[in-house]
């Protein structure tokens, strides 16, 4: 008894001790465990709350809304709406929240670049997308367009076959290192770059939403601890970025299909054209995706029939309207075909107008769209302009849909191989905020043996907006000082040309240090600004190139300069104001040698007399106008006459003084004993 009751004892203390530990150890891990799932919990309760947000989202969209890229409208209240966002943020956002984040868009390209094939093998691409502040519906979208325009499984996806070398078989591989079955064949990631953005749309709902709605491994979200600007922010994008070519885009485009492979393929074939897509437009009040220039409106026809003339004369007889539009009777008119012309004729009276004729195909009613698109130029005030793809490039490049030489990019859409990116210096890292970036790296790429293309069957449109949404650095004047900078290291002497416009940045400690690009330049051994205007830019006008005489324009008796009066607008009357001690943009003008009276952008011309349309009128003789320089000889010729008079070679008239400061000059019947007549030319072969 005794013996087995201790053993007893003790084997109920070892069970106690034992229960005992069970317990501790059951209710550690309780406890532990517990931990663990209100974390998860919580996480799960935030990712709810985010899919909710994004189930809702999804809820708002109106099906069908802006599909194929027509204008969108909404209606009553939601219209108001969608204007007050507009208003706000430049953007109709209240709209872009309703239009499906992956609609369609009509297909714009020349129909011949459907039938070209690409090689199969492609130099892969890096996406780089940079955003502050950027509305969250436009981002995704962007980011959609990038990743359906991209996959092998489109209908329009054709190549040309792959040989293998060494076996001789056909194959069709993507790209080297990508898996043969994804389908994004020659897209290798999207870089989302977030430049410090405190909307709160842009950070958790937008990272779970790429989660959980789209590709997985495609899209990477760089979050940028300081607000740095977009170059930097692109910087820090290419810094990040694997592919073959870095692909650089705004946050706010669509793009057209295959629009990526063309570029791809161009820089496969020429690794040092960096290439840009034509740049569509998609209207920020109702996402309208337009073809590039909004000006150029299409009419379509078929065919023309012949002996026509007699009907139009009874028609022109019996009509009543200020102008007369002559169409054939088997017409399509582009969206907004009309108003150019009437636009057009108003200002100008005897403008005689024909409209882009495309083709509509006599079978299937197939409207193919004129070849039309612009190219960069640019003003030595350091903006970005279009201009017409120039006779002689259209000759050199051969075809309409062929690689097309541009002076100058916009610089928010472009690929460049990667490694050429690098070795070509990247970016200006010390350019802070918005703007002067484009320019720089245009000169760069020309002066130092790149060349930069325009490539027709790429297509992107880009949302243009009037007004910046989000902030720029303390208000500073970054566009400014980063075109200054620009002009420091690659415009050479031309640099005064911009200095002109921009007195106040002439020798400015703001501008900071540009040693290491000059440096770069060095290195690479880069061509001059004048090589660049030579024969990069030959059409460029430059005030003191090509000209007979420039600089201020004295009327001697009065004091007074002619003064274009920084009268903005189409056709704004040319001006006198007493003359600047120093040269001011307002009154540097030049006689151009084929007799143009101009400044950069803008030729003198008279304005048309209804009273007595080839003679100034006695009284107050015919205005004189700043019109957009034509190139032709009719109406903007003037010669330099030895008796100091400048002569308007068309009308005979000769241009005088008006009477006081601010006043308009006129053109009036030469007189040789008019003092307000006579005009000295600062820089002339004369003097
Ligand atoms: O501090 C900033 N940080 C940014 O990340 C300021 C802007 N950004 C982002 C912004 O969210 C956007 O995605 O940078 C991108 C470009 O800014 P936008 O869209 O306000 O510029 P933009 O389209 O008005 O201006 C054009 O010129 C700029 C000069 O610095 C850039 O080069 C833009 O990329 C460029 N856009 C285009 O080329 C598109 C075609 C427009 C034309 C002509
Ligand atoms: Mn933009």
């Amino acid at each position: 008894m005794h013996l087995p009751l201790r053993k007893c004892y003790h084997v109920i203390k070892l069970g106690i001790v034992l229960v005992l530990i069970l317990t501790i150890l059951t209710l550690f891990e309780q406890w532990r465990g517990g931990k663990r799932s209100t974390r998860a919990q919580e996480l799960e309760m935030v990712q709810d709350e985010f899919e909710k947000q994004i189930l809702e989202d999804e809820a708002r969209i109106i099906p069908g809304l802006g599909e194929g890229g027509v204008a969108a409208h909404l209606v009553g209240e939601a219209k108001r709406l969608g204007e007050e966002s507009e208003k706000a943020l430049a953007i109709n956002v209240y709209l872009s929240d309703r239009i499906a984040y992956n609609r369609t868009l009509r297909d714009y390209r020349n129909p011949a670049c459907t039938r070209v094939l690409y090689d199969a093998e492609l130099p892969s691409a890096s996406v780089i997308i940079i955003f502050h502040n950027e509305p969250y519906s436009v981002v995704v979208r962007t980011i959609w367009s990038v990743v359906n325009s991209a996959r092998r499984d489109q209908p329009w996806y054709r190549h040309a076959n792959f040989v293998d070398r060494a076996s001789g078989k056909t194959m069709n591989l993507g790209y080297p290192g990508q898996d043969p079955t994804s389908p994004f064949v020659y897209l290798k990631e999207i870089i989302l770059v977030d430049d410090n953005s405190t909307l709160p749309e842009l950070k958790g709902k937008l990272s779970h939403y790429i989660r959980t709605r789209l590709p997985p491994d495609l899209i990477r979200v760089l979050r940028l601890p300081d607000r740095v600007g977009l170059t930097k922010a692109r910087l820090a994008g290419a810094r990040y970025a694997v592919g073959d070519v870095l692909v650089f885009l705004d946050a706010h485009c669509e793009g057209q299909p295959d629009w990526l492979r063309p570029m791809l393929q161009r820089i496969k074939d020429s690794p040092k054209s960096v290439v840009v897509p034509i740049i569509d437009v998609i209207e920020s009040g109702n996402f309208y995706y337009s073809v590039q220039d909004p000006e150029v409106f299409q009419v379509a026809r078929c065919f023309h029939r012949q002996g026509l003339m007699r009907a139009r004369m009874t028609g022109a007889r019996a009509a009543r309207g200020d102008v007369l539009i002559f169409l054939d009777a088997h017409c399509e008119a582009g969206a907004d075909w009309l108003r150019p012309l009437l636009q057009r004729i108003r200002h100008k009276r005897d403008a005689v107008l024909t409209p882009l004729i495309d083709v509509v195909d006599q079978t299937t009613f197939q409207l193919d769209a004129a070849e039309h698109f612009q190219v960069g130029g640019f003003t030595f005030m350091g903006h970005f302009t279009w201009i017409e793809v120039p006779e002689r490039e259209k000759k050199r490049r051969g075809s309409d849909i062929a690689p097309t030489w541009s002076p100058t990019m916009a610089g928010g859409l472009f690929a460049m191989n990667r490694a050429y990116y690098w070795e070509l210096g990247a970016y200006d890292e010390q350019m802070a905020g918005w703007g002067g970036e484009n320019l720089e790296m245009s000169f760069r790429i020309w002066q130092c043996g790149g060349t930069l293309e325009t490539i027709p069957c790429s297509r992107v449109g880009h949302v243009f907006r009037s007004f910046h949404p989000y902030g720029l650095p303390a208000h500073t004047d970054t566009h400014g000082i980063n075109t200054a900078r620009m002009a420091e290291v690659w415009m050479d002497d031309y640099a005064e040309l911009f200095y002109l416009h921009r007195p106040d940045l002439r020798n400015n400690p703001k501008i900071g240090d540009v040693t290491h690009r000059r440096i770069l330049r060095e290195k690479l051994q880069c061509k001059s600004f004048q090589w660049y205007l030579d024969h990069v830019y030959k059409e460029k006008f430059v005030p003191v190139r090509d000209v007979y005489g420039f600089g201020r324009f004295t009327n001697p008796s009065s004091g007074l300069c002619l003064d274009t009066l920084q009268r903005e607008g189409e056709a704004s009357p040319l001006g006198v104001y007493p003359c600047h001690d120093t040269l001011q943009a307002t009154q540097y003008l030049s006689l151009s040698l084929s007799g143009e009276l101009r400044d950069e952008e803008k030729c003198a011309e008279l304005q048309y007399s209804r009273r007595n349309p080839d003679e100034g009128g006695e009284g107050e003789g015919r205005k004189v106008l700043m019109v957009t320089c034509h190139e032709k000889d009719r109406g903007q010729k003037w010669r330099y006459l030895s008796s100091k008079q400048l002569q308007h070679v068309e009308s005979q008239l000769c241009l005088e003084a008006g009477p006081q400061p601010g006043a308009d000059v006129a053109a009036r019947p030469c007189r040789r004993d008019a003092p307000a007549q006579r005009w000295r030319i600062d820089y002339s072969e004369d003097n």
